[in-house]
C-alpha cells in the first residue's frame, strides 16, 4: 500500500425502501427529505468528502430522478482539482439487466474502479444518519493488513434481525470470525448480553480484493449478489475481514453526547425517532457542529418568519427546527421539524411531527404526532394524527406507535 493510498468512495444508493412508504412511493430512499433542509444522503456524502475523498460515486436506479437531481445541484465540485460527487445510474453494462444486488451494483459499475484505479474503495450506505471520520477507519485498515474492513456498533439485540451481525476473535478483537447478515436467533456480546455489533454496512476494501470478490460474486448462480449476505461472508471464509469499531470514531467537535449516533432510518418510527433526537436542547444528534459540517442545497430563500395571525393572536414554538422560506401566524409549534417554505395560518397547532417542504396548514388546523410529505395542504380546520380511525379510513398510514403518515400532494379535508 503506497504511503498516501488513493480512495475511492462509492455509496450505495440504489435500495428501494419500502418500509419507508408512502415517503418512498415517488422517489428512492436516499432522497427522501430528512431535518427540514438536508436529504438521507447528505449525512454519507458529507462524511466522505469531510473525510477528504474526493471521487465519489452515487450508484441509483430505483426511483432515482430527485436523487439525481439533488446530487447533480448540491454537489458540484471542481473539475480542476480533479474531485466530483456524481450519480451513476444502472447502465446495463453486463446484460439488459438491473442490478440484482449491492454486490451487483458495484460488479455492473467496475468501470468506475477501472478508470480512477485506486488502490482502496470506501462503499458505503445511503440511509443512515450518523457523522464518522473515514480517515480514522481507513488507518485502522491499513493498519490491520485485511482485504475487507467492516465498520460496526453496537446495537440492541432485539435489532439483530435488521443488521449484519459481527463476532470477533477472541485472541484479536480486530478479525472478524462469523458475519451473520440479519439472523433471527443469536447470543448477545460476553460483555453486554443485551447488545449485538451490528454492521453499519459501511465498509473499506483493497481494490483488487473487492474486485475479485464481486466477479467471484457475479459467478454463483445461489447468490443474492448482496454486500452484507455475500460479499463481507466471503471476506470472512478467507480470513481476511477486519471490523473497525465506531466507539473509535471521534469526529472532531462531536459531543459525549452525540459520540457514535448512528440511526438507520429504515422504518416510519425510526424516521420518526431520528427526527426527536434533533429538536432537544442538547441534541443527541448535533446539526451544529460546523467542525463537521452535514452539507445540503443551498436553497435561495428567505429566513423563516413567526408573526401574529390576522386578528392579533401570538403563537409559540419552543424544541423544534423550521426551515428558510417558512412562515407561521399565530401557530403552536412544538417538538417538530419544519421543512422550507411552510405555510401555518391562524391558530393551527402542530405537535410532535415533521413537516416536509411547501405544506400548507390552514386556520385552526392540528398536527400531533404525523409526517406529512411535500406539498400536503390541510383545510381550515382539518386533523391529522388525532383520530387513529379516521386517519385509517382516509387512507393514511399509521405505524403501530400511532405515527400518521400523510403522502405528497394529498389535500386533507376538514
Ligand atoms: P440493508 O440496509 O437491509 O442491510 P440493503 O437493502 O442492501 O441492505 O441496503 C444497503 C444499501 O445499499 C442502501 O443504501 C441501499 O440503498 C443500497 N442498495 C440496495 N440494493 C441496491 C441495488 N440493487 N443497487 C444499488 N444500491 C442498492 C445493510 C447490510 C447489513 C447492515 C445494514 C446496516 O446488508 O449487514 O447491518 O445495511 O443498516
Amino acid at each position: 500500500m503506497p504511503a498516501a493510498p488513493k480512495v475511492f468512495g462509492i455509496i450505495l444508493a440504489g435500495g428501494e425502501g419500502k418500509r419507508l412508504m408512502p415517503l418512498t412511493a415517488d422517489r428512492a430512499k436516499p432522497a427522501v427529505p430528512f431535518g427540514g433542509q438536508y436529504r438521507l444522503i447528505d449525512f454519507a456524502i458529507s462524511n466522505l468528502i469531510n473525510s477528504g475523498l474526493g471521487q465519489i460515486v452515487v450508484l441509483t436506479q430505483y426511483k432515482s430522478h430527485s436523487l439525481d437531481r439533488h446530487v447533480s445541484q448540491t454537489w458540484r465540485m471542481s473539475p480542476l482539482l480533479d474531485s466530483y460527487v456524481t450519480s451513476v445510474p444502472a447502465q446495463q453494462r453486463l446484460g439488459k439487466r438491473w442490478f440484482s444486488g449491492s454486490a451487483d451494483a458495484i460488479l455492473q459499475s467496475l468501470n468506475l474502479i477501472n478508470d480512477e484505479k485506486p488502490d482502496i474503495v470506501v462503499v458505503v450506505g445511503a440511509d443512515h444518519v450518523y457523522r464518522m471520520d473515514f480517515r480514522q477507519m481507513l488507518d485502522a485498515h491499513i493498519e490491520s493488513g485485511a482485504s475487507a474492513t467492516v465498520a460496526g456498533i453496537r446495537q440492541p439485540i432485539g435489532m439483530a434481525n435488521q443488521f449484519g451481525v459481527i463476532d470477533v476473535e477472541e485472541s484479536d478483537p480486530t478479525r472478524i470470525r462469523q458475519f451473520l447478515e440479519k439472523p433471527q436467533e443469536i447470543s448477545g456480546l460476553p460483555d453486554s448480553p443485551h447488545e449485538i455489533l451490528a454492521s453499519m454496512g459501511n465498509y473499506i476494501f483493497n481494490t483488487d480484493a473487492l474486485i475479485a470478490a464481486v466477479e467471484a460474486d457475479g459467478e454463483m448462480p445461489t447468490s443474492n449478489h448482496d454486500m452484507g449476505g455475500d460479499i463481507v461472508p466471503y471476506f470472512v471464509n478467507r480470513g481476511e475481514a477486519a471490523v473497525y469499531d465506531m466507539k473509535r470514531n471521534d469526529v472532531p467537535g462531536s459531543t459525549e453526547r452525540d459520540r457514535s449516533y448512528w440511526r438507520d432510518v429504515g422504518t416510519i418510527d425510526s424516521f420518526f425517532d431520528a427526527h426527536m433526537d434533533l429538536i432537544s436542547t442538547l441534541p443527541i444528534f448535533n446539526l451544529y457542529n460546523m467542525q463537521w459540517p452535514i452539507h445540503s442545497q443551498l436553497v435561495n430563500s428567505p429566513p423563516a418568519k413567526f408573526v401574529r395571525d390576522s386578528v392579533g393572536r401570538i403563537g409559540n414554538t419552543i424544541d423544534s427546527i423550521v426551515s428558510l422560506g417558512s412562515v407561521l401566524s399565530g401557530t403552536h409549534l412544538e417538538r417538530s421539524v419544519v421543512g422550507p417554505w411552510t405555510l401555518a395560518e391562524a391558530g393551527a397547532t402542530v405537535t410532535d411531527s415533521v413537516v416536509f417542504d411547501r405544506v400548507h396548514v390552514g386556520a385552526g388546523a392540528r398536527i400531533h404526532r404525523a409526517i406529512l410529505d411535500k406539498n400536503v395542504v390541510l383545510a381550515d380546520g382539518a386533523t391529522v394524527g388525532v383520530d387513529r380511525e379516521r386517519d385509517l379510513a382516509r387512507g393514511f398510514a399509521v405505524t403501530e406507535s400511532g405515527i400518521t403518515v400523510v403522502g405528497k400532494n394529498v389535500y386533507v379535508e376538514a
